[in-house]
Order: structure tokens, then sequence, then C-alpha cells
């Protein structure tokens, strides 16, 4: 009979022992599905770092060789940054048995092996959400119920920009997830530094939002909450540009038929390609910036 775990990587595991700062990150947006080469080993190294600069450790999930893994060593990053399969969280027990090489997790199944290692903060770019034309497709990224289900902190810079994004944020409110924004009182819009959408809570420090944090869980509370961070305006794109490509990105994924898991990956591809790359230096800026603040927020956190 063959037996399964979640390999904790030593320094990981060190870390959980000594209560230090851990942020835990997905493995698809460094994986060709998230970025092109040599762009995501980049965001890789720049996010690693920025969680490193304030004494966080970072724990990068995947599955290799069929293994599910909370940290690994830098040997093994190129692994990450080649080509991979997508695990989202009901597809980990699947990519576990059948021994697939480079599994590269999503927010959703992130989620899920940072909360059985007991990882309090995760860092990523945007989630996933309900997907525009929904309502016909029913496309809604199980990220969603992932952030519900697993008592994490999710810091990101909203919802992608393509999909539906205020219904990504009304189905957030049926799943009882707190919504903060740190440091604006709208919906980031991904690469798009200004968002017009109203969100309900916004606190301007980290402290802060480590107080709602623990305010949630005083009260038995066992959903996540999405902390959410605008790319810094320096970096972000015009939102007209945006718009425009966007348009065009899912015209190109529904004319060709691209259905399913493979939507978000087709439609990040032509947005790079589409923008020269400059949506794609926008996203390593937001990622790790992202970073930063989740390792800020799990110093808060520790102890
Ligand atoms: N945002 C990015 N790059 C990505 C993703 C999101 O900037 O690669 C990935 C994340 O791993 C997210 C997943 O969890 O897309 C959502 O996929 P779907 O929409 O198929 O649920
Ligand atoms: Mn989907």
């Amino acid at each position: 009979m063959t037996s399964f775990e979640i390999r904790i990587s030593d320094e990981v595991g060190q870390a959980l022992r000594d209560r230090r700062p851990l942020v835990a990150l997905e493995s698809t947006i460094f994986s060709n599905l998230g970025l092109p080469s040599p762009a995501n080993l980049e965001a890789l190294t720049r996010c690693t770092k920025a969680i490193r600069s304030f004494d966080a450790v970072p724990a990068i999930t995947v599955v290799l060789d069929g293994v599910a893994r909370v940290g690994i060593d830098e040997a093994e990053w190129p692994l990450i940054c080649g080509p991979a399969k997508k695990v989202g969280e009901r597809e980990l027990g699947t990519a576990m048995a059948g021994r697939w090489a480079v599994g590269a997790t999503t927010v959703s199944s992130s989620l899920l092996l940072a909360a059985r290692a007991g990882i309090k903060v995760f860092s990523t770019g945007g989630i996933g959400g309900v997907h525009r034309g929904a309502e016909t497709n029913g496309d809604i990224s199980s990220d969603l119920g992932a952030i519900a289900t697993h008592n994490i902190v999710t810091v990101c810079a909203g919802a992608k920009s393509f999909l539906d994004l205020p219904r990504t944020l009304e189905y957030l409110e049926t799943l009882s997830v707190p919504v903060i924004g740190l440091g604006c009182d709208f919906f980031p819009e991904f690469t798009v530094h200004h968002g017009n959408i109203a969100i309900p809570v916004r606190v301007d420090t980290v402290r802060q939002l480590a107080d709602i944090v623990r305010a949630n869980n005083s009260l038995g509370r066992t959903s996540g909450i999405l902390a959410c961070v605008p790319v810094p305006e320096r970096d972000g794109l015009p939102k007209s540009k945006m718009d425009e490509v966007t348009r065009a990105a899912l015209k190109n994924a529904n004319d060709l038929g691209v259905v399913g898991s493979a939507v978000t990956p087709h439609v990040l591809k032509f947005i790079a390609e589409a923008t020269k790359d400059s949506s794609v230096r926008a996203n390593l800026a937001l990622a790790e910036n992202n970073a930063s603040v989740a390792a800020q927020l799990a110093n808060e956190l520790a102890g």
C-alpha cells in the first residue's frame, strides 16, 4: 500500500517550530502557465527576496514527483520554472497518486497545503474569481471556495482583471470572506493601479490588518481573509489599454474554443504578448509588492 504525506522542508519546519513568520507562495504563477521565461524566475527571485528582507521565511508549494511539498530548495527552482501541469485543490490527490513530475499549485491547492503546514499568510498575484459570462458558462475559480475554507490571509492585487470583478466580490460576500483594502477602498484590478469597484473595508497599516485577523480568529471564524493591495502606482498600466487588450484576449479564447482550466493561462499569455511584456513587468512588481506586505503581516501575526 502506498502512503502519502505532505513534505515540509527543513527550513520551513524549523521556522514553524520557532514560531517565526512564514509566507506561503503558489507555484503556478512561477511556471510557464503563469509567466513567460525568464520573467518567471525573476518573479520567484524577487518574491522570495522580498519575504526574506522582512526576516520571514518563504514556503513555496508544489508537487514534485508526486510529493506535495511545502518549502523547496533553491536548487529545485528550475523545476518550477519549466513546463508544469496545473494543480488546483481538487487535483492535488490525483497529482500525488499519479506521481506527476511537476504539479504547479494554484491559489486553492497552495492554501490547502499551507493550512496543513500551519502557515497563516499566503501571497499571490491576482486570485481567480468569477469569469465574465459565468451566468452561462458557469466558470467560477475554485480559488474562491478555498479562500473561504482555509484559515489563511491571502494577500493579492485583487482578482485578475479579465474576470467579472463585481460578481467576484459578490461571491466572496456570499462565502462570508472578509475583503480588506490595504491603502485602498476599491477592489484592485491586478495590473491597473486605480479601480472603481468599492470594497467595504479599508485599513492603512499592516497592524490594523493584523488586528482584523486576530479579531476574526477570536470569534472562532475559520474562513480565510482576502487582503487587497493595488499594484504600486509607478508600475501600473493604463486602464483603457488593459480594457482593450482584455477584450481581445477573451475574444481570442472564445474563438479558439478554450475552456476550463486552460482559460486563465491562455488569456495571461495573450495579454503578455499583446502588451509587449509590459503586463509581465507589472505582474512582477505587484507579486513582489504583495510578498513584502505578506511578510510584514506574518511578522505582526508571529508568536
Ligand atoms: N494570477 C496570475 N497568474 C496566475 C494565476 C493567477 O497572475 O498564474 C493562476 C493562479 O494560480 C490562480 C489560478 O490560482 O491562476 C486560477 O486559475 P482558474 O482561473 O483556472 O481557477
Ligand atoms: Mn475555471
